[in-house]
């Protein structure tokens, strides 16, 4: 019984793996915080540590038999104080204290507000209608039950984070802390000057660079270590991990944010999960992966322009990072059925709000489009225009089944001819 394969044991559930191999392979994936982890990083997570429990922190833990998952962890650490303590404003890896124990963001998330804030305290962060987190204080999030969130947005006339609100906010309502941190915000995120206004009201400054984390890492994002307090990143998206979480922070913050992680938040850490993280470090510090982070960036700008000269609304008129956010509105269509469409077409993004939206969460206007996975998959400027292309098309015939076929036609012949990472065909 032990030693059956998967496809002996389970036939349903090998069946469902199967086929969604078929459907990542013969998309263009383009959710932004999405991507494909290497055949590596998946063997690391789909092995044997899965089965270790280890209470506690390297040499510190509530259970013997730690002899492989301490080395595991800290050489996750290591790689990790290596890769980011490179981007360092100040301090290097020397003031970087690292914790790869948190199951993904929003625990990494749920933990800087355990180590820094009582229930009550006022947070800022980015309003989710402009582009924000949930864990950032939206108010169906337990961080804006537990705490008195206010949020700040971008600017109506160029859609931009407004560090002038964000300055006058924070001087009315002196927070306890400050995020900079994004899900679908096209633009670069000035660490430094959110620094400067947590410094004026005292607020411990968070960023967040879940998204963004694999070009920090690859100097494509500027860098917010050394600046910010405290780093939150989940390990997928742009960084191509396992499916986990990570917190980086100033040394003098370290007990602090390792009490709220655990035992403050979590039991025992996903050994299976830090080891995948080991490896998409080690891969995030090879060669290929500074013109990898280079070429998403590169990608979505051609996107964007390509969108753009084909008259969509691309928000703030293009994008610095992974994505872009589209306003469908003069397509007269809305975000939904777009994505619906796109998605029969095997063109996978997500319905999104854009700012300022008249229409409502669960049918908004807009959609969101990244360029991880596809980068992933070595496809470049030229595979963007013909996206470029398909996207038109499928909006403009939402309705037109045949159109919609012959697409999805051309798409899966294009993704034929570029192999995904960790997918078997
Ligand atoms: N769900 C992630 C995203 O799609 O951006 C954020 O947590």
């Amino acid at each position: 019984m032990a030693d059956r394969t998967l496809r002996e044991t389970d036939a349903e559930v090998a069946k469902f793996i199967d086929e969604e191999n078929r459907r990542e392979f013969e998309s263009m994936r383009l959710i932004a915080s999405e991507n494909y982890a290497s055949a590596a990083v998946m063997e690391a997570t789909g092995s044997c540590l899965t089965n270790k429990y280890s209470e506690g922190y390297a040499h510190k833990r509530y259970y013997e038999g730690q002899q492989i998952i301490d080395q595991v962890e800290e050489l996750a650490i290591s790689r990790l104080k290596k890769l980011f303590g490179r981007t360092a404003a100040a301090g290097g890896e020397d003031d970087l204290h690292v914790n790869v124990q948190p199951y993904s963001g929003g625990p990494a998330n749920l933990a800087v507000y355990l180590a820094f804030c009582k229930p009550g305290d006022v947070i800022m962060g980015l309003g989710l209608p402009a582009g924000g987190h949930l864990t950032h204080g939206h108010s169906v999030s337990i961080t804006g039950r537990f705490f008195k969130s206010v949020p700040y947005g971008v600017r109506r006339d160029t859609h931009r984070i407004d560090m002038d609100e964000v300055r006058k906010l924070a001087q009315e309502h002196r927070p306890k802390l400050l995020w900079a941190g994004t899900t679908a915000y096209p633009r670069t995120l000035d660490f430094k000057a959110f620094r400067a206004i947590a410094d004026e009201v005292g607020a411990i400054f968070a960023a967040d660079i879940a998204h963004i984390a694999g070009l920090v890492a690859a100097g494509e994002h500027p860098s917010p270590i050394g600046i910010a307090d405290v780093v939150t990143s989940t390990t997928h998206k742009t960084f191509r991990g396992p499916r986990g979480g990570m917190i980086l922070c100033k040394k003098v913050h370290a007990a602090a944010i390792d009490k709220a992680v655990f035992p403050g938040l979590q039991g025992g850490p996903h050994n299976h999960t830090t080891a995948g993280i080991a490896v998409a470090a080690k891969e995030a510090l090879g060669e290929s992966f500074p013109s990898y982070a280079k070429a998403i960036v590169e990608n979505a700008k051609e996107l964007a322009q390509a969108l753009i000269d084909k008259g969509f609304a691309v928000t703030t008129g293009g994008t610095d990072n992974h994505l872009m956010l589209i306003d469908m509105t003069s397509k007269g269509i809305a975000g939904k059925p777009a994505a619906q469409a796109l998605d029969r077409a095997h063109i996978v993004a997500n319905y999104n709000a854009v700012p300022f939206d008249p229409r409502k969460p669960f049918d908004p206007s807009g959609i969101r489009i990244g360029t991880p996975s596809v980068t992933s998959r070595g496809m470049g400027k030229a595979e963007m225009r013909m996206l470029a292309g398909w996207i038109d098309r499928v909006v403009t015939s939402a309705s037109n089944e045949s159109v919609i076929a012959k697409v999805r036609g051309e798409v899966k012949e294009l993704c034929s001819t570029f192999p995904a990472p960790g997918i078997r065909m």
